[in-house]
C-alpha cells in the first residue's frame, strides 16, 4: 500500500503521461527545435497540460475519481497515438476537418497496419501502470488536505500560463496568426492544439450555417458594376496555351528596386528585367496576418484575406473558384513548389481546395546541411532542383515557385553575401539587403536554367513580392535609408512590392504607374491566357484595360486611387504625398469598407457554394428560373 505521503494517483498519472508525451514530441514527431527557449517550452508543455487535465479530478466526487483518472489516461493516450499514426503517414497533425475528410481517411486505410509498430505498446505502459495501481493498491486518489484543490488547480494554471507566455515570446501572435500546426503543437502541445482547433472549427461552422446565399446578388452586382472592366484588354489571349510560371518572392519590397548600397545595385537582375517586362511600380501587397499564404490567397482568388487569422487555415474547406481550378478546366496542369514543411500555412489542405494538381513540398527536394540557409533549402538550390522537376510536368502548366531565403531574420553566411550590409540601428534592415541580393541572383540563375532547359520561350514568368519584409518596428532605420520621415503616407507606399509580367520575345513592354495590387493578378493573367471569366466574382481588375478607375484597398482599410492615398485616417494627394484638408477621401473610404465587407461575407459564409460561375447566377435565382 502506498504510504500516506505518497503521490495521489492523479499526479502519478499526470507525471507518467507528461514523460511519455515529451518522449513522443522529441522522438516520434520530427519537431524542429531551433533554440533553447523552444526546448524549454517543449519540456514544460507536456507536464503543464497533463497536470491541468488530470487535476480536474479534484472537482469530482471521490468515488468517481479513480474512474476519471483511468479513462482520461486511456483517452489522452489514444488521442496521442492517433496523432502518431497520422504523423507517420502525413508528417502532420490531425484537424477536425481532416477527421471528416473521407479521402484522407481513405489514404490512410489500407496502409494503417503498416503504421503500427510493436514498440508502440510502450506508449501504453503508463496507462497499464495507472490501471494496475488503481486496482491493486489502495491509492488515495482524492486530494486529502483542505485547500489541496486550490493548490493543485493553482499549480496547473501557473504551469499552463507559463507555457503560453513562453510560447507567445517565442512566436509572437501565435494564436492570432493561427499559425502552422507544427508551430502550434511545438508551442502549446498537441492537446491544447486540439482544443484550439475545435474552437476555430466551431466558430467557422456557425458562420457558414447562418449564410443562405441571399447576400450573393448584391455582391455580384457590385462586382459587375464597380470592379469588372467591360473593355477588351490590349493583351487579351497573348499568352494563350503558354506555360505560366509564378515566382512568389519572399518579403521583397519595391523600395530596393533601382537602389544602391555603397555604389552597388541591390537587385541588378531585376532592375534589368524591368526593361524586358511589364513592370508595375505602384503595385501593393494586400496581405494581413496570413502573410505568404494571404498573398497566395489574394493572387489565386482575387478575394481579400481576412482581417484576423489566415484564410488558408480558417476556411480551407470553403468552395473557391481559384486560378488552378479555372486553368485546369482549360487544359492546364497546376503545381506548387515550396521547400518548406507542407503543412505550413495548412498548404497541403488548402491546395486541394484551390484544386492544385500537385504540391512539391520539402520532402520532394534534396535538402542537406550544405544547401540549407535560415528557414530551409536555399533559393538557388531550390530553383535548380525545381526546374529539374518542372521539366517533367505535363504542358501547358501553371506552376508556382515560393522562395524562402529572403525571410526574416534575413541571415546569410558570409560567403553568400555579395553586397555590403547597410549601416543603421536595425540589424534586420542591414541584413535584408544581402538576402534580397541573394534572391536577385537566384532568380537570375532560374531564368538561365529555364533557358538552358528549353523551358523559357513557351512560358510567361510572373514575379510578385508576397508582403513587406521590414516592419514598422524598423521605421527609424528605414527613414535613414529613404532619407525621409515615415508618415502614414510613406508607410503605405512601403507596402508596394515588385510585380513583373515577363513575356519572352515580347515587344511593347513598359513600366506601368497606375495603382494596382495583388487582387488584380488573377483577372489580368486569366485574360492574357484568353480565358473568359465573365461570371467570376473578383475584387481585382484586368490591368491591361483602363475603363475602371484604379482602386487598391489594403486589408487595414487604407486605399490608393489615381488621385488619393488614404491611411490611418489621413487623406493624401497620391503623387505629392501632401495631406489634404476636407473630406475628399470620405466616399471612397465607405466604398473600401463595403468591398472588404463583401469579401468577408463570401469567406465567412462560404457563399460561393450558392453561386454558379458559369452563368453568373445565384442558386435561389437559378431555382426560380428552373421552375418558370
Ligand atoms: C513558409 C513561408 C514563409 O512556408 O511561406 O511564410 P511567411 O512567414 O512569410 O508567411
Ligand atoms: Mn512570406
Amino acid at each position: 500500500m502506498l504510504q500516506r505521503k505518497s503521490l495521489p494517483l492523479y499526479l502519478v498519472a499526470a507525471l507518467l503521461f507528461g514523460v511519455k508525451t515529451y518522449f513522443v514530441y522529441r522522438f516520434i514527431f520530427d519537431l524542429s527545435i531551433e533554440n533553447f527557449l523552444q526546448e524549454i517550452i517543449l519540456i514544460i508543455n507536456p507536464f503543464a497540460t497533463a497536470v491541468l487535465f488530470f487535476t480536474f479530478v479534484v472537482l469530482l466526487k471521490p468515488e468517481r475519481q479513480i474512474k476519471y483518472i483511468k479513462h482520461l489516461s486511456l483517452l489522452m493516450t489514444l488521442v496521442l497515438y492517433f496523432n502518431v499514426l497520422y504523423y507517420r503517414s502525413f508528417t502532420d497533425f490531425l484537424t477536425i476537418p481532416v477527421l471528416f475528410q473521407t479521402n484522407n481517411v481513405g489514404d490512410l486505410g489500407s496502409s494503417i497496419l503498416g503504421l503500427v509498430y510493436a514498440t508502440d505498446l510502450l506508449l501504453f505502459v503508463d496507462v497499464a501502470i495507472v490501471y494496475y495501481l488503481s486496482k491493486r493498491v489502495a491509492v488515495d486518489a482524492q486530494p486529502r488536505f483542505k485547500g489541496m484543490k486550490f493548490k493543485a488547480a493553482g499549480i496547473a494554471i501557473v504551469l499552463v500560463m507559463t507555457n503560453f507566455v513562453l510560447a507567445e515570446i517565442e512566436r509572437p501572435m501565435l494564436f492570432q496568426r493561427t499559425f502552422d500546426r507544427e508551430y502550434l503543437v511545438k508551442n502549446i502541445g498537441v492537446f491544447n492544439y486540439h482544443i484550439y482547433d475545435v474552437a476555430l472549427h466551431s466558430k467557422t461552422k456557425a458562420q457558414r450555417v447562418l449564410a443562405d446565399g441571399s447576400e450573393m446578388s448584391d455582391i455580384r452586382d457590385y462586382v459587375q458594376n464597380e470592379v469588372k472592366s467591360k473593355q477588351e484588354s490590349e493583351l487579351e489571349g497573348i499568352a494563350e496555351g503558354k506555360n505560366v510560371i509564378y515566382i512568389s518572392a519572399e518579403s521583397l519590397q519595391s523600395f530596393v528596386i533601382n537602389k544602391k548600397i555603397n555604389g552597388k545595385e541591390i537587385t541588378p537582375f531585376l532592375n534589368d528585367l524591368i526593361d524586358d517586362s511589364y513592370y508595375f511600380e505602384n503595385f501593393y501587397h494586400q496581405t494581413e496576418q496570413g502573410k505568404t499564404s494571404d498573398s497566395e490567397f489574394v493572387v489565386e482568388n482575387s478575394l481579400y484575406p481576412l482581417g484576423r487569422g489566415a484564410v488558408f487555415f480558417t476556411h480551407s474547406q470553403n468552395e473557391f473558384n481559384a486560378v488552378p481550378e479555372i486553368v485546369g478546366e482549360n487544359g492546364y496542369h497546376s503545381a506548387v513548389y515550396h521547400a518548406n514543411n507542407k503543412s505550413f500555412w495548412n498548404r497541403d489542405v488548402m491546395y486541394d481546395s484551390l484544386e492544385y494538381d500537385q504540391f512539391f513540398g520539402e520532402e520532394s527536394f534534396d535538402v542537406t546541411p550544405e544547401n540549407t540557409i535560415g528557414w530551409g533549402l536555399d533559393d538557388k538550390a531550390f530553383f535548380d532542383q525545381g526546374v529539374d522537376k518542372l521539366k517533367d510536368l505535363e504542358e501547358p502548366y501553371y506552376a508556382k515557385f515560393i522562395t524562402l531565403t529572403n525571410h526574416f531574420p534575413f541571415e546569410l553566411p558570409e560567403e553568400d553575401q555579395h553586397i555590403d550590409k547597410y549601416d543603421s540601428s536595425s540589424k534586420t534592415l542591414n541584413q535584408y539587403f544581402t538576402t534580397v541580393r541573394y534572391m536577385d541572383e537566384s532568380i537570375e540563375k532560374f531564368f538561365q536554367k529555364l533557358k538552358d532547359e528549353g523551358l523559357y520561350k513557351d512560358s510567361i514568368i510572373v514575379i510578385y513580392g508576397d508582403h513587406y519584409g521590414i516592419s514598422e518596428y524598423h521605421n527609424n532605420a528605414m527613414s535613414q535609408f529613404l532619407g525621409k520621415e515615415i508618415t502614414p503616407y510613406e508607410h503605405t507606399q512601403l507596402q508596394r512590392v515588385p510585380f513583373f509580367i515577363h513575356i519572352p520575345g515580347h515587344e511593347g513592354n513598359k513600366v506601368i504607374s497606375k495603382p494596382s495590387g495583388q487582387m488584380d493578378v488573377k483577372p489580368t493573367i486569366l485574360s492574357m491566357l484568353g480565358i473568359d471569366t465573365g461570371g467570376d466574382i473578383e475584387f481585382g481588375t484586368d490591368l491591361f484595360t483602363d475603363d475602371v478607375d484604379p482602386f487598391v484597398v489594403l486589408r487595414d482599410g487604407s486605399f490608393i486611387t489615381e488621385d488619393y492615398l488614404y491611411a490611418s485616417g489621413h487623406c493624401y494627394d497620391r503623387e505629392s504625398g501632401e495631406e489634404l484638408e476636407g473630406d475628399s477621401c470620405e466616399p471612397l473610404q465607405k466604398k473600401a469598407q463595403q468591398e472588404l465587407d463583401y469579401s468577408d461575407q463570401i469567406v465567412y459564409g462560404d457563399l460561393f457554394r450558392f453561386y454558379d460561375f458559369q452563368n453568373g447566377t445565384v442558386a435561389d435565382e437559378k431555382d426560380k428560373e428552373d421552375k418558370n
